[in-house]
C-alpha cells in the first residue's frame, strides 16, 4: 500500500537524519521538521480523516509506530549529544592544576669528609696506608704506649671521656676505667707498630674526643689525621720534606710554612708547623692574631721509648710522626672563622664547599 510505504520511507529517512545530527540544535531541527506542529509525520496524523475508512486502522498504527520510533531515536541521540557537549564544555573550561615536579635536592659530601678524603689521597699518592683504628680504646694504646706519664693531666676525667666511670670503686685509684674515647688517633698507629711488618708508612684519620667546651677554635669532638713513618735511616729532613710537600698539596704553592720547636711526650725533637695566613698574606691580621702565621700541625721524631714499647729496636729503626686537626685544616684552607660553623648544619654555609 502506497501510504504505508511512504511512512516507511519517512521513518527510515528520519532515523538516518537523527543519526547524522552533529549537535543538539540540528537534532531539534529534525524533530521540528518531522514531529513538530507542522512536521511531515504530524501532517499524516492530521490528515487521517482523508484516509479511506478501511485503511485508517492500519495507517494509524503505522503512523504511531513511526512516531514512536522517531521519538525513541531522538531521545537516544539527544542523550548522546548532551553528554558529548557537556564533556566538550568541561574540557574547554578545564584549568590545568598540575604542579611542576618537585626537584630532588642533591646532597653533597660534608666539608670535613671532603677534607679527610683529600688528605687520604695526598698520602696514598706517597704510598702510605690508611688505617682508621678504633674510636674506643684502652688507656694503654691512647696514653701509655705514647709515653704519656701516669699522672699526665690529659689522662684525667676532666680531659678524657671514660666509657665506664668507676668513681668510688676501690679498685681504681683515680676513678677512671681503662676504656676511653680516644683523644688522638695514635692508638691505630701503636697497633700497627705492634702488628705490622716494617717499614711503616701510614696515616690514621678519624674522630677523636676531648672534654672541651666548644669555642671558635676548639670542639669536644673533632677529626684528626695522624701520620707515622718507621723505617731505617729516617731523619728530621724526611719529616720536613714530607710535611712541606703535604702543606703545599693542601694549601697550594703560594702559602709558606715554618717549623717551630715544641714539646710532645711521644716525639723528640718535636715541632709545630705554621702556614702563612691567607687572609693577610703574612702581613698580620685578626685571623692570624697579627703574627702572619697560622698553626696547622704538630710533629716530631718518634721517641725511642715509644718505638721500644711497641717492640721496635730504636737502634735499627727511626721514624717521624705528625698530627693534623682536620677541622682546623678546613678552617685555614677556606678562612672559616669559627670551627662550630662546620657542625651547625646551616646549609647556606655548607653549600659553599
Ligand atoms: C697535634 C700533634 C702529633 C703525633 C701526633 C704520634 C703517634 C705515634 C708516635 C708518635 Cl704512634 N707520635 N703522633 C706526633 C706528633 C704530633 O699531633 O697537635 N695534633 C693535632
Amino acid at each position: 500500500m502506497a501510504l504505508t510505504d511512504e511512512l516507511e520511507g519517512l521513518r527510515s529517512d528520519t532515523l538516518e537524519r537523527v543519526a547524522r545530527a552533529e549537535d543538539l540544535a540540528s537534532l531539534d531541527e529534525v524533530r521540528v521538521a518531522v514531529i513538530g506542529k507542522s512536521g511531515t509525520l504530524t501532517s499524516y496524523l492530521r490528515n487521517m480523516g482523508n484516509v479511506a475508512k478501511e485503511e485508517r486502522a492500519e495507517v494509524g498504527k503505522a503512523v504511531n509506530a513511526a512516531r514512536q520510533a522517531v521519538e525513541d531515536a531522538l531521545e537516544t541521540r539527544r542523550t548522546e549529544l548532551a553528554a558529548a557537549e557537556l564533556d566538550a564544555r568541561i574540557q574547554a573550561g578545564a584549568v590545568d592544576i598540575t604542579l611542576p615536579g618537585r626537584a630532588q635536592q642533591m646532597g653533597s659530601r660534608h666539608l670535613i669528609n671532603r677534607m679527610i678524603d683529600e688528605l687520604n689521597d695526598i698520602f696514598l699518592g706517597l704510598g702510605y696506608t690508611v688505617e682508621s683504628g678504633f674510636e674506643v680504646e684502652t688507656d694503654y694504646y691512647n696514653f701509655t704506649a705514647l709515653n704519656a706519664p701516669a699522672d699526665h693531666p690529659s689522662r684525667s676525667m676532666q680531659d678524657t671521656f671514660y666509657v665506664k666511670d668507676l668513681s668510688g670503686d676501690a679498685a681504681s685509684v683515680r676513678g677512671e676505667s681503662d676504656v676511653l674515647l680516644r683523644t688522638q688517633t695514635s692508638g691505630a698507629q701503636v697497633h700497627a707498630m705492634e702488628d705490622w711488618e716494617l717499614p711503616i708508612y701510614m696515616v690514621s684519620p678519624g674522630k677523636v674526643y676531648r672534654r672541651d667546651v666548644a669555642d671558635p677554635s676548639h670542639l669536644p669532638q673533632f677529626h684528626q689525621i695522624e701520620g707515622l713513618v718507621v723505617d731505617k735511616g729516617i731523619t728530621f729532613g724526611d719529616l720536613k720534606g714530607t710535611l712541606e710537600y703535604v702543606c703545599r698539596a693542601i694549601f697550594g704553592p703560594d702559602r709558606r710554612t715554618r717549623f717551630r720547636a715544641h714539646y710532645f711526650p711521644f716525639t723528640e725533637p718535636s715541632a709545630e708547623v705554621d702556614v702563612s695566613c691567607a687572609v693577610c698574606g703574612g702581613e698580620g691580621c685578626r685571623m692570624c692574631k697579627h703574627t702572619g702565621w697560622l698553626e696547622i700541625l704538630g710533629c716530631g721524631m718518634v721517641d725511642p721509648n715509644v718505638l721500644r714499647m711497641s717492640g721496635i729496636d730504636p737502634e735499627v729503626y727511626s721514624g717521624f710522626a705528625f698530627g693534623f686537626g682536620i677541622e682546623r685544616v678546613a678552617a685555614l684552607k677556606y678562612n672559616v672563622p669559627d670551627l662550630r660553623m662546620l657542625l651547625e648544619g646551616d646549609m647556606r654555609f655548607l653549600r659553599q664547599f
